[in-house]
C-alpha cells in the first residue's frame, strides 16, 4: 500500500493569458483552470490513473473545504482528510501563456495545523501505516510548522520500518537526510542549500547517499542522475512541445513508485517515470498526463549506467 501525505495542500488556479507574460503590463487573461493542488495530492493522482491502490493523507482547511473535496472526488483520489476549523486551503496561481516556456508559479502560505490535528495525523499513521507500505511526503511545510513535529512524523515512521520517501527542501530535507530516509528528489536549487561549500554535484549526491540510499537528482527538463544500490544512472528528459511544466516533478515520483509497485526494475521505472512526467509537460492543467503516451515516450527515454565512478 503506498500512503502519501502532504502537509500543505493547495488548490491551483490556472490562468491562462493569450500573449507573452510581460512586468509592467496588464496581463490579460482570456481563460481560467482549477485544479488539484499540492505535491503529495499530485502523486497521489498520478498513482491512481496508474490503477495503483494509494490513500493521499491530508488536511483541508473548513472555510473551502466542500471546493476542495470536490477536486479531490473529481480526480477519484482515495483519502483522509483532516480538517482545520476557521481556515481555508491556499489558492495557488500558476501562470501561463502561450509562449512554451514553463509557466510561473505564485502561492500562498497555507495555514497553520493545530497540535490536535497534529496528534489525530500521528496516531492515523500509527494505526495504519505496516512495515510493507510506501510512505511519500511531498512538499512545503505549512507556516510555522516546528521541525519537531516533521521529526515526530518521520521517526514514527521509521519505527514502522515502512519505506519512507521524501520530496521535500529545506530545513525538512536537511531533516529527512539527517534521518535516513528511504528516497530523496533535491534539484539543483536545494542541492546547493544543503551544500553551500560544496561546488561538485557529483560528491553532494554521493554524500546524500551515505545516509540515503536511493537519490535522485531532478535536473527538470534536462532529466535527472540517479544514485541506486551502488549504482549511477543518468535518464534523459525526452524532447517535447512544453506547455506547463508545473506538476512534472510530482507526477515522475508517483509513476516512479507506481512502477517500482508494479514489479519494475529502477531502471524501467525511472525511464517510465520520466515518459510520464514528459507527458505531464504537454498538458495545460497542473496535475494531467497521458499513460499511454507516457509509454511510447518512454521507450525514447535514454537511460546509460556511470561505470567506474562508485
Ligand atoms: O508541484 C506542483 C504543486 O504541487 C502545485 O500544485 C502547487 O500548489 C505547489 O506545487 C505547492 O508547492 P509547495 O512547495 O508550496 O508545497
Amino acid at each position: 500500500m503506498i500512503y502519501t501525505i502532504t502537509l500543505n495542500p493547495a488548490i491551483d488556479h490556472i490562468l491562462f493569458t493569450k500573449n507573452p507574460l510581460e512586468k509592467r503590463k496588464n496581463n490579460r487573461m482570456y481563460k481560467k483552470e482549477i485544479d488539484l493542488g499540492g505535491k503529495g495530492l499530485h502523486v497521489s493522482h498520478t498513482l491512481t490513473c496508474l490503477n495503483i491502490h494509494n490513500t493521499a493523507i491530508t488536511f483541508a482547511g473548513r472555510r473551502n473545504a466542500s471546493s476542495f473535496k470536490k477536486i479531490l472526488d473529481q480526480k477519484n483520489l482515495h483519502y483522509k482528510l483532516f480538517i482545520e476549523e476557521k481556515s481555508a486551503t491556499r489558492i495557488t496561481y500558476v501562470l501561463m501563456d502561450q509562449a512554451g516556456e514553463g509557466s510561473l508559479m505564485v502561492t500562498e502560505h497555507g495555514f497553520r495545523i493545530s497540535e490536535q490535528n497534529h496528534k489525530k495525523l500521528c496516531r492515523y499513521l500509527i494505526d495504519t501505516v505496516k512495515t510493507e507500505d510506501t510512505v511519500i511526503l511531498s512538499g512545503s511545510l505549512p507556516p510555522e510548522y516546528p521541525v519537531a513535529r516533521w521529526k515526530e512524523i518521520v521517526s514514527l515512521l521509521k519505527e514502522r520500518r515502512c519505506t519512507i520517501a521524501c520530496d521535500v527542501s529545506g530545513e525538512a530535507l536537511r531533516t529527512a537526510v539527517e534521518m535516513q530516509v528511504d528516497f530523496i528528489k533535491p534539484n539543483e536549487q536545494e542541492l546547493r542549500e544543503l551544500f553551500p561549500a560544496q561546488q561538485n554535484v557529483l560528491r553532494q549526491l554521493q554524500e546524500l547517499n551515505q545516509n540515503v540510499p536511493y537519490v535522485v537528482f531532478s535536473k527538470g527538463g534536462e532529466g535527472s542522475t540517479a544514485l541506486i544500490e551502488q549504482k549511477i544512472f543518468d535518464v534523459d528528459a525526452p524532447k517535447v512541445k512544453e506547455c506547463n511544466d508545473t506538476g512534472a516533478g510530482d507526477v515522475f515520483v508517483g509513476a516512479l513508485f507506481g512502477a517500482r509497485e508494479q514489479g519494475c526494475t529502477w531502471e524501467e521505472a525511472l525511464t517510465f517515470a520520466a515518459g510520464c512526467s514528459a507527458s505531464k509537460v504537454t498538458k495545460s492543467n497542473s496535475s494531467a498526463f497521458d499513460v499511454e503516451e507516457a509509454k511510447v515516450l518512454s521507450l525514447k527515454t535514454n537511460i546509460q549506467e556511470r561505470k567506474g565512478v562508485y
